[in-house]
């Protein structure tokens, strides 16, 4: 298992963070995900074999958020 931390932009409430997580858990390979409001982050533990930072920053994007490079 890998654990990566992400640093997301625009969230702005409880729903928003709600959503990341859940998206974030619908990920295959994804262990856990917990997210906070403030700091706008993602906390991913995930299997490296089934999926990558990389792409659980694109799904964040595709939720309608934006990643802090
Ligand atoms: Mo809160 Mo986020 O009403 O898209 S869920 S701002």
């Amino acid at each position: 298992m890998e654990t990566v931390e992400i640093q997301i932009e625009g969230m702005t409430c409880g729903g928003c963070t709600a959503s990341v997580m859940r998206v974030l858990q619908a990920v295959t390979g994804v262990q856990s995900a917990n997210v906070t409001l403030n700091p706008g982050a993602a906390l991913v533990v995930f299997d490296a074999n089934q999926t990558s930072r990389v792409a659980l920053e694109t799904t964040i994007e595709e939720a309608g958020y934006a990643i802090k490079h």
